[in-house]
């Protein structure tokens, strides 16, 4: 059944770097690819997001001396996992997967092209409040309700997701159409802070 026009797909960083073989590889990150395809047939309101760093980015542990990618550092903005080098502009790990259809989108969303900032959500950079512009285009498209799937979980789908629901669009979750990278307890905490901002959480 096809959705109204007042609810958007967010289909999130399903690009190869995350899914296997990739520079920062989400377990299983491709086997979403069929469901997502699927799912896209039926929202007539399609929006991707491209992780899309320049090269040299200060997410990238390579940047910091003497730091490991999956280490945490301060940055001016606040704690920063720093990540293998990944996304990398115009590169093919940047690149969307093949088999996503990307013929079904309407808008993508590139983010974290910033050197000095990383951005995990779909909205707001990482310091929380330098926008994306997301927020204008889904309300002058009159869209109250956003569905949220892809890469990864606990990161980059947790951080859109709750920005949303804090924006006021009412906001889901499709867990079985997104992968982890389960970093600690990042996956147990992402579920949590997505509850208690209101986001509701299905499959
Ligand atoms: C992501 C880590 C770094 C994501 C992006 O898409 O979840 N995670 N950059
Ligand atoms: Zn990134």
């Amino acid at each position: 059944m096809t959705r109204p026009e007042t609810e958007a797909l967010i289909v999130v960083d399903v690009q190869n770097d995350f899914c296997p073989g990739g520079a920062l590889e989400v377990p299983d990150g491709d086997a979403i690819l069929p469901g997502i395809n699927a799912l896209m047939e039926a929202f007539q309101v399609v929006i991707l997001t491209q992780d899309w760093h320049p090269a040299g980015h200060s997410s990238f542990a390579s940047q910091h001396e003497g730091k490991s990618p999956f280490e945490v550092t301060e940055m001016p903005y606040g704690a920063q996992v720093l990540w293998p080098d990944h996304c990398v502009q115009g590169t093919t790990g940047a690149a969307f997967h093949r088999d996503l259809d990307t013929d079904r989108a309407q808008m993508i969303v590139r983010k974290g092209f910033r050197p000095a900032i990383d951005s995990y959500s779909a909205f707001f950079e990482n310091d929380h409040e330098t926008p994306t512009g997301l927020e204008g285009y889904l309300r002058e498209r009159g869209v109250d309700t956003v569905t949220l799937v892809g890469l990864a979980l606990d990161f980059c789908v947790h951080y859109s997701a709750v920005d949303a629901a804090r924006l006021g669009f009412r906001t889901h979750v499709l867990e079985q159409h997104c992968r982890a990278i389960d970093l600690d307890s990042s996956l147990e905490e992402a579920l949590e802070s997505m509850k208690a901002a209101g986001v509701e959480l299905g499959h």
